[in-house]
């Protein structure tokens, strides 16, 4: 059945691409590229590993022997956010159902639109009725009654700090539901001298404006080294002025609208933060044209660690570049201390990036910095087998990979003695 869905949804590409671009502003020829194939793509991995979840024997003292069975957790309340509609909605659907568990989706206010579509489409994959349910709601009220409810027995949820400390509290206060949380980062992408100039812009610039900023993984903070930091800075510049922002079913546009009012007033009140703060406002920063929420790619430099726009996560298209040095000791000994002490100079730990074609370096760094990812010559390289999800203040759990179906299941031991025993 989810293979038969998984086809499902190729078959209806264009029709659900469009529903995502309308409800979230995103770019149509991208959520069909991207979104909705990685959404089939998401549910055949599942669906291939659903016949493969199986428990270990135990070698087990005392006279005793022993297994485990994994079993589905259950009821799973599914709360996502706007900014990836399709691909939040399978990234946890897929998992759950492979596991066995039935789900009620939560969508955000915002995107609901697709989510109905999936699940229309799961009916006629032979979903039975009860499996998979779409419960459309503000979070203050549907999202709530999930997090509270006494029979819902797991709840995932990608979106704010805010929300996940209500999820994780309402958890605790109903029936101690465990809860996974994927809240957002702010995260650094470092770029060292020996880097190539435009390759490096180019991983920069995507990793930082692709969806418009409205993405968890952002590299917000872009950390360069000292000796390649005005020739990049010219080449971003560069970058931001050539985005076309527009309407995203335009095959010419770059970047589309925001998701909605409050997300536009949040990143406009931010820029507005940054040039109060100190920060040299390099390219961007205004509203483009009279009508809708559009708003320039943003860049500021001469920021720090301390100002607001590089400690919060402002989810809209504004990158924060910063210069950092190499110390040099004993005339060759290099450390890379100074990176690796400001990119991790924040209360989230989402993701990371390196740009370097130093061996060294890349592992140094890739080992101390704490994220749930990092990229080493690449930004948001995504795929399904790779487990994702952050240290620190950016949650807890791991979607997608294997691992995210231990998320969604128990283990039982089952034991019993090998002879007559006293037990
Ligand atoms: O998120 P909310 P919002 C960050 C980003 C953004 C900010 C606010 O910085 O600017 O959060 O966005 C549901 N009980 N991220 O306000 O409110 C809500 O209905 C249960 C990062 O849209 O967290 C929606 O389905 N559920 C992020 C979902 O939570 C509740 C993606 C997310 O909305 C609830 C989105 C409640 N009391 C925003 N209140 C990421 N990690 O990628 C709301 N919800």
């Amino acid at each position: 059945m989810m293979m038969k869905l998984a086809d499902l949804i190729e078959e209806n590409v264009e029709e659900i691409a469009a529903l995502d671009a309308v409800n979230g502003g995103k770019l149509f020829t991208l959520c069909k590229a991207i979104d909705i194939p990685g959404a089939a793509r998401t549910l055949r991995y599942y669906a291939g590993a659903a016949d493969k979840i199986h428990g270990t024997v135990l070698k087990m003292s005392k006279g005793l022997q022993g297994y485990t069975l994994r079993e589905p957790i259950g009821v799973v309340g599914s709360i996502i956010p706007w900014n990836f509609p399709t691909t939040m909605f399978f990234m946890k659907a897929a998992p759950a159902l492979a596991a066995g568990c039935t789900l009620v989706v939560k969508p955000a206010e915002q995107t609901p639109l697709s989510a109905l579509y999936y699940a229309h489409l799961a009916k006629l994959a032979g979903i039975p009725d009860g499996v998979l349910n779409v419960v459309n709601g503000f979070g203050e009220t549907a999202g709530a009654a999930i997090s509270a409810h006494m029979d819902i027995d797991k709840v995932t949820f990608t979106g704010s700090t805010e929300v996940g400390r209500k999820i994780m509290a309402a958890a605790a206060a109903s029936n101690l539901k465990p809860v996974s949380l994927e809240l957002g980062g702010k995260s650094p992408l470092l770029i060292f001298d020996d880097a190539d100039i435009d390759q490096a812009a180019d991983i920069a610039f995507r990793g930082m404006f692709y969806n418009k900023g409205e993405i968890c993984v952002a590299s917000s903070r872009v950390y360069v080294q000292e000796g390649i930091y005005e020739k990049l800075v010219k080449k971003l510049v560069e970058k931001a002025k050539a985005t076309v922002v527009g309407d995203p079913f335009d095959p010419q546009v770059n970047q589309g609208p925001q998701t909605d009012k409050k997300q536009f007033e949040k990143i406009l009140s931010y820029i507005e933060h940054g040039k109060r703060e100190g920060a040299t406002l390099l390219t961007g920063g205004k509203h483009v044209g009279q009508k809708g929420y559009y708003i320039e790619p943003t860049i500021f430099t001469d920021v720090n660690e301390d100002m607001i726009i590089t400690k919060e996560e402002i989810f809209g298209p504004v990158m924060s570049l910063m210069k950092f040095n190499m110390v040099i000791e004993m005339g060759f000994f290099r450390t890379m201390e100074e990176a690796i002490k400001r990119a991790n100079n924040t209360t989230y730990g989402l993701a990371s990036g390196i740009i370097t074609k130093n061996l060294n370096v890349a592992n140094t760094v890739s080992r101390s910095i704490r994220a749930g990812v990092v990229w080493i010559n690449c930004y948001t390289a995504f795929d399904v087998d790779c487990p994702y999800g952050g240290y620190k203040m950016s949650g807890f759990g791991r979607d997608f990979g294997l691992d995210a179906l231990n998320q969604y299941l128990q283990i039982k031991s089952v034991v019993t003695p090998i002879h007559d025993s006293p037990w």
